[in-house]
């Protein structure tokens, strides 16, 4: 093995060790440890280029941008291979695979022995939230994959101001990751090196003191880039349960009414459910602004200044399924993608550019899909690409359902000034929701905590691509857009969140609302716009905040009248919104019922409070 000389910059001993012990058993070719510059992201992205398996998009169109095509089995996080290790199996509880902490670090270590053989060691120390914040953490992943540098370098802050802090010995969660896939001598590489299912393993170690993260076999997402929710989530929510603070599945978005007073959001929307839209949304409604704090992860600490809670997002980019994302729907995000950033699993162009279904433009005539065929616009529908040179043919989905732009934050048009203040913005709201088709009314809110609580615990959604998984289109509960996500046992979590409502005073706490933006009619259309008509939403939610909202209060919460969303210049009609805000009882007793049924796997884990508010919301629909 080449060693090169850059391991010298590692002056904390113990990491140093750490690097040398796993490259011994990893036997890469050579180690570079990254320095987070743009000289050596655009080398990297050159030689990757050089060897075919990304493709550097038009200068002129999309400038500094690539397009990679991962491998067809490798397109999502995988839930089914994804573990939360501690030494006791109820800890991690029932919805959490588990496995015993020394059997799994025995398979594991086998797995990665030769593992990066033929290819580059690369040393990745990063932070998670701005450098040197109190509320940042600082983590070093070891991985064999280019693709991962680069989008870390994106979604992270990585490099030499992290590495700095790690060699004057601040504390750092240590992460393993290899894409599984060593080289032989004079064997040629693979565009997109994994490992097959089976031995795919996304780890997570929780044990206090012995925070970890292994990685194996797969390059996407999630199940790679380590910072995000292996690390974000995963072990910064178990962290945050002893610490006292929380790590949620949330964007954080600044909200400015027309009369200039401004609300910071959080919303727990589970994946491929429209957080990155609400975070960088174009409000419909005159005279409103929202501005992006971040997208998909928030960490939440009680504040002793302002005496409320206050979110940080903790990463530096956007990693955000493309599509969906128009000029119409996102136009924010699809500024934020315009220069700088890694497009995975979209449809490449004859003239170099990017296209994806309902991108908001027609479908090129030509193109090259996801998976490298070629693909052709529809002659039934502009917007569609077929299989056939004639245009004839079935619709196919030219990019992947979960294909991703990787984006910098601060490309965002709307990026909010205080997205980076070290100590977070102060909370007024917090929202839950999820894909339901039917039940849900648009908007209802809590009648305190403990009913802000039960509403997120008793969040589910429609099972999107995000996942690879059978159960895509199901309806599943998902607590808090937490339930792939949660380090540590789910009833636990519940409590903690009860218990952060005690740090703050009552009213001090944010109000909470669950929404529902997915209602579909008879004919499977939604009922509701969506995307920049959902500030009409919110327009109520900030009169809630303020006792100004007109409401009624209802055996699931308090919800809007019938005229108190302005639908001023919405397609929307006055009935469809009745009914959308009309309490379908008996929907909702089979609701309560399905939720009451979900806890029982938790046996008598679930806290007191809220097995009373099921029962209080029970009687009040059965009266
Ligand atoms: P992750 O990055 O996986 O956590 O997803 P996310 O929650 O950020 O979801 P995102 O905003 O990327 O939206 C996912 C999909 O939902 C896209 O295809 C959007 O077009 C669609 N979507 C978002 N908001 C709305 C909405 O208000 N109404 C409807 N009908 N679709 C929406
Ligand atoms: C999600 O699935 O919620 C995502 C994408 O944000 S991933 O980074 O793959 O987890
Ligand atoms: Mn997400």
């Amino acid at each position: 093995m080449s060693c090169c000389c850059c391991l010298d910059k590692i002056t904390n001993p113990e990491l140093k060790a750490w690097v040398k012990e796993f490259a011994d058993h990893a036997t890469p070719d050579k180690i570079v440890v990254c320095n987070g510059s743009q000289e050596e992201y655009d080398a990297l992205a050159a030689a990757e280029v050089a060897r075919g398996a990304w493709i550097k998009l038009n200068e002129e169109k999309r400038p500094g941008c690539y397009l990679v095509r991962s491998h067809e089995s490798d397109v999502a996080r995988v839930e089914g291979r994804t573990y939360i290790c501690c030494k006791n199996k109820d800890d991690a509880g029932p919805t959490n695979n588990w496995m015993d902490p020394t059997e799994m670090k025995k398979i594991m270590w086998e797995l990665y022995k030769g593992c990066m053989k033929g290819r580059t060691l690369y040393v990745i120390p990063y932070s998670m939230g701005p450098i040197g914040s109190p509320l940042s953490k600082l983590g070093v992943e070891l991985t064999d994959s280019a693709y991962v540098v680069c989008n870390m370098r994106i979604m992270t802050r990585m490099g030499d101001a992290a590495l700095d802090l790690i060699n004057k010995g601040a504390e750092y969660v240590k992460c393993y990751h290899s894409v599984g896939a060593p080289l032989e001598p004079g064997q040629e590489d693979v565009a997109w090196p994994c490992a097959p299912m089976e031995k795919k393993y996304i780890t997570q170690f929780t044990d206090p003191g012995e925070e970890a993260i292994w990685s194996f076999g797969s390059g996407y997402g999630g199940n790679a880039l380590l910072g995000k929710k292996c690390f974000a989530l995963r072990i910064a929510s178990a962290l945050a349960k002893k610490e006292g603070w929380m790590a949620e599945h949330m964007l954080i978005l600044k909200l400015t009414s027309p009369e200039n007073k401004s609300y910071f959001v959080t919303a727990a929307f589970p994946s491929a459910c429209g957080k990155t839209n609400l975070a960088m949304m174009l409000p419909t409604l005159p005279g409103w602004k929202v501005e992006t704090c971040g997208d998909d992860i928030a960490w939440i600490h009680a504040d002793k200044n302002t005496g409320k809670l206050h979110a940080i997002n903790p990463e530096n980019g956007f990693f955000g399924v493309a599509p969906g994302t128009s000029k119409v729907s996102n136009p924010n995000a699809l500024e934020a993608c315009r220069a700088n950033t890694i497009f995975t699993n979209v449809v490449l162009t004859d003239d170099g550019d990017i296209w994806w279904e309902d991108m908001g433009v027609p479908a090129p005539a030509h193109g090259i899909d996801w998976k490298g065929n070629d693909c052709y616009a529809s002659k039934e529908k502009p917007n569609k690409m077929v299989a056939n040179a004639d245009g004839t043919g079935e619709f196919i989905k030219a990019a992947h359902p979960n294909s991703r732009f990787t984006a910098p934050a601060e490309q965002c048009p709307v990026i909010a000034k205080e997205w980076e203040d070290p100590a977070g913005v102060p909370v007024d709201a917090i929202l839950f929701g999820g894909r339901r088709p039917s039940t849900i009314p648009l908007v209802n809110m809590a009648t305190d905590w403990a009913h802000g609580v039960y509403m997120g615990s008793a969040a589910g959604s429609e099972v999107t691509a995000a996942v690879i998984s059978d159960q895509i289109g199901q309806v599943r509960r998902d607590p808090m857009a937490m339930l792939p996500f949660c380090g540590y046992n789910m009833a636990d979590y519940f409590g903690h969140w009860l218990a952060m409502g005690e740090k703050v005073a009552a009213d001090k706490l944010p109000k909470v609302f669950f929404v529902n933006w997915f209602r579909k009619d008879a004919d499977g259309n939604f009922m509701w716009p969506g995307f920049g008509d959902n500030s009409r939403v919110l327009k109520w939610v900030c009169e809630a905040i303020e006792g100004k909202a007109s409401t009624k209060v209802t055996p699931i919460g308090i919800m809007p009248t019938d005229d108190a969303i302005d639908l001023a210049g919405c397609e929307t009609t006055p009935e469809t919104l009745k009914e959308l805000l009309t309490v379908d009882v008996e929907g909702w007793k089979k609701e309560v019922a399905g939720v009451k049924e979900s806890w029982e796997k938790f046996g008598d884990r679930i806290p007191a409070a809220l097995t009373a508010k099921l029962a209080e919301i029970t009687e009040a629909l059965n009266k």
